[in-house]
């Protein structure tokens, strides 16, 4: 078959990209090696920054996370048994952040795509790329048994942290910048309405917790934890217990408990690829970076990374300019690595260390205390978490 654009992965990033091609008449064929049900009810990200809102809004995504999601104006942080709120919105002129399940904004998307008779491929196999330092690259793969070829112009890989596509830039021309915590993450699902109007991030001695939720009946919480850690020694009570050990505070507000429907362990992860392009490949969202959870920011990153590619080959495409394309990296590295340094200062701040010095411990409870205290060290916090504007 003959395309435009080539879109390994149907995850936020190869979704989105297709449908803003679409919007600006560019063909994509998308394939995906999951299935459609697997991608649907994949459950991830929570927090949609105001930008990412902005952007799925104007490409006409936004009915449903209007009427579902939730707007949040501020977040909590709670150590020493005490919530503090940092007002996101007074801080930031107004800006907020709307939760709404990643596996919901991945049903609205492909939603859409139905509706256009979009091409979507899922559940493909053998997906491999070729030729992309030329103006005709292909990409081959297997699909219900039958091979398939895709001659295009355009290759994006949006295949996630595990995809192939990074692995087809040449390892001499590739940099990778890595880190790897000492912590995971447990997290639950829970049939229970959320007890708090806004997400509760605590620091606690026994390790960090969040409180965070999906809709007014379901609450989403997550527990520090190590990163081998077996989920079969976690039985439901055994969650509970340490939820609320670490979520204890003066107020005596606590989350509420229910019935658990989904849990599982995500280690942490700082990764970084430069460049984020290969001739004529262009990597996009996890496939080229990866951020542990603590500031939510993957998502958004990956909304952000296919802004970019769609408006640099609609460039290309209307006005036969190839400037923006040849800068694709350089200008989504920038708020790559801002976001990589908030993500990295978050999980340091707010998960203890069991294997450092004691010293290191007491750092961190000063920087919340700092965080919590001046106005100058909330505002920065809070104008990244939100999220830095695009440039117009
Ligand atoms: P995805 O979502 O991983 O999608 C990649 C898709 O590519 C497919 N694939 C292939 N397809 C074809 N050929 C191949 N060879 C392929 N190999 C893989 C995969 O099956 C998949 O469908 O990457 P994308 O689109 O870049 O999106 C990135 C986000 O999913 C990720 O950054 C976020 O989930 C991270 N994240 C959060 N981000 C936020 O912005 N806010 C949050 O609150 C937030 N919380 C989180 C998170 C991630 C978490 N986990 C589980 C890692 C909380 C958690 C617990
Ligand atoms: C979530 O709701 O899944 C969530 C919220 C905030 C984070 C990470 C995950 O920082």
């Amino acid at each position: 078959m003959r395309t435009q654009v080539a879109i390994v992965g149907a995850g936020p990033a190869g979704l989105l990209l297709s449908h803003l091609l679409r919007l600006q008449g560019i063909h994509s064929v998308v394939i995906e090696t999951r299935s459609r049900d697997y991608c649907e009810n994949r459950v991830r990200a929570g927090v949609l920054e105001q930008g990412t809102v902005d952007t799925l809004n104007e490409a006409g995504l936004g009915e449903r996370m209007q009427r579902e999601g939730l707007l949040h104006h501020g977040i909590e942080l709670l150590f020493e048994r005490r919530r503090h709120r940092i007002d996101m919105s007074e801080l930031t002129g107004g800006r907020a952040i709307t939760v709404y399940g990643q596996h919901e904004v991945v049903r609205d998307l492909i939603a859409a795509a139905q509706q256009h008779d979009h091409t979507l491929f899922f559940d493909v196999a053998d997906v491999s790329l070729h030729d992309l330092k030329t103006d005709h690259p292909t990409v081959l793969f297997t699909h219900a048994g039958v091979e398939n070829r895709i001659d295009c112009d355009y290759v994006a890989g949006c295949d996630g942290f595990h995809g192939i596509s990074r692995g087809a830039i040449p390892a001499d021309v590739l940099r990778t910048y890595e880190r790897v915590y000492p912590y995971a993450w447990l997290g639950i699902l829970a049939d229970a309405p959320p007890s708090a109007d806004e997400l509760v991030y605590a620091h606690h001695e026994r390790g960090f917790a969040l409180f965070s939720m999906r809709s007014p009946s379901v609450t989403r919480l997550y527990l520090q934890c190590q990163p081998d850690e077996n989920l079969a020694e976690w039985s439901d009570d055994r969650v509970w217990d340490e939820l609320f050990t670490r979520f204890e505070n003066d107020q005596g507000w606590l989350p509420a408990r229910g019935p658990i429907t989904q849990k599982s362990v995500t280690p942490m992860r700082s990764f970084v690829t430069e460049p984020m392009q290969y001739g004529r490949l262009f990597l996009a969202g996890d496939a080229a970076h990866i951020v542990p959870p603590t500031g939510a920011k993957g998502m958004n990153l990956a909304v952000a990374d296919v802004r970019t590619l769609s408006k640099a080959l609609a460039a290309r495409y209307r006005d036969a300019r190839e400037d923006l394309l040849d800068g694709y990296s350089t200008h989504c590295l920038e708020r790559v690595w801002r976001a990589e340094h908030f993500s990295y200062f978050m999980t340091n701040m707010l998960h203890p260390s069991f294997d450092e010095t004691p010293f290191v411990n007491r750092l961190k409870m000063s920087e919340l205390k700092y965080v919590s205290s001046s106005q100058a060290a909330a505002r920065s916090l809070a104008e990244n978490y939100v999220g830095l504007p695009f440039a117009a």
